[in-house]
């Protein structure tokens, strides 16, 4: 079970102290970012006894592609529009965000709602790799080693209620570092997403903190971002602060925008274009000058997953 900061046993007094201490030691680097990668599979040598934090072992569910997206262009090619509407100022603005002591809110149709703090949620849960393609609706494409756990294992921890129906995701509001926030630009803040609970408890559904073996960088949506890896990207929200099990469907960022371009499921469909531009080809970022576009795959290429989700619904329709 996900210990509560407030009431509930503390997670210490169910692990065994030592590993618990180092567990803790170690997701506390990686939070920061001060975790070497090697410290990832195995905890110091001279600590007696050796003690091994869950090795970062691929998934099962990671997509066994060769070619990653180099890091230092998923680290400078951002959208983070509470920052700026700029992919390479949104890298540099949103370093001023605090990501350490992160807690998260759980509210809704659960039977254990409460503030958790990110430590004791992680101190819970193997963290493994998952390699996923990542498409934007902006029809650029790129192939992340996320580092996180399943959405559902948190999910079940916090003991749905039958009513819940879906889940909704609220990122961070933070005006004094977040510029966009204090001139209120574009969109309604903070950043909302959501997701039917079938979805939401896929098992290629997870929350990331960190990726290319290490700390999840501010950037790209630390502490806790959500990766949904076959929906456009808008879908993968960074910086989560609230998670709540609803009945029925909230309303989210880019829908409440654009409703007619921006569609709740947001799946990755080559055959539903965008209104303004086709999502037949994408461009693999990263790949060389003259590589032609690929063609753009249902599901982002996780169709046999997937597609049972949505067997019975009018893509076109529920775009
Ligand atoms: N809070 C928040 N989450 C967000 C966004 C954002 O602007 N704010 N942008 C979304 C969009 S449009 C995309 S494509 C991805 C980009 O993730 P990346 O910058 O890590 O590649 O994050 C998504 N999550
Ligand atoms: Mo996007």
């Amino acid at each position: 079970m996900i210990i509560k900061t407030n009431k509930a046993i503390p997670a210490s007094e169910i692990t065994d102290p030592l590993v618990f201490q180092q567990r803790r030691n170690i997701i506390k680097a990686l939070l920061a970012g001060t975790l070497l990668p090697a410290a990832i599979g195995s905890v110091s040598a001279n600590t007696v006894p050796q003690l091994r934090w869950p090795a970062l072992t691929k998934s099962k569910h990671s997509t066994d592609i060769g070619l990653i997206t180099p890091p230092e262009l998923v680290k400078n090619y951002t959208n983070y529009y509470e920052f700026s509407f700029n992919k390479q100022d949104s890298t540099e603005l949103a370093q001023s965000l605090h990501t350490d002591n992160w807690t998260i809110e759980i509210s809704g149709e659960v039977e254990k709602p409460g503030h958790y703090q990110l430590e004791d949620i992680l101190g819970r849960q193997t963290l493994q790799e998952y390699v996923y393609r990542f498409r934007c609706v902006e029809a650029w494409s790129m192939v992340i080693p996320w580092i996180g756990f399943p959405l559902v294992d948190l999910i079940k921890r916090l003991k749905p209620l039958s009513k819940a129906k879906f889940v909704k995701f609220t990122s961070i509001y933070d005006p004094e570092n977040m510029p966009k926030q204090r001139i209120n630009a574009m969109l309604d803040w903070p950043y909302v997403e959501a997701l039917r609970i079938d979805e939401a408890v896929h098992p290629l559904t997870i929350l990331a903190v960190g990726m290319y073996g290490d700390a999840l960088p501010k950037q790209n949506g630390a502490a806790l971002r959500l990766v949904v890896p076959w929906k456009y990207g808008f879908k993968s929200i960074k910086a989560i602060v609230k998670i709540e099990l609803l009945n029925r469907a909230p309303m989210t960022t880019w829908h409440a925008f654009a409703p007619n371009e921006y569609g709740f499921y947001a799946n990755v469909n080559p055959s539903v274009p965008h209104p303004r531009w086709s999502q037949f080809s994408e461009r693999r970022l990263g790949s060389r000058f003259f590589t032609p576009r690929r063609q753009t795959e249902l599901y982002n290429g996780y169709g046999e997953q997937v597609a049972s989700l949505y067997s019975d619904m009018d893509l076109r329709h529920f775009y």
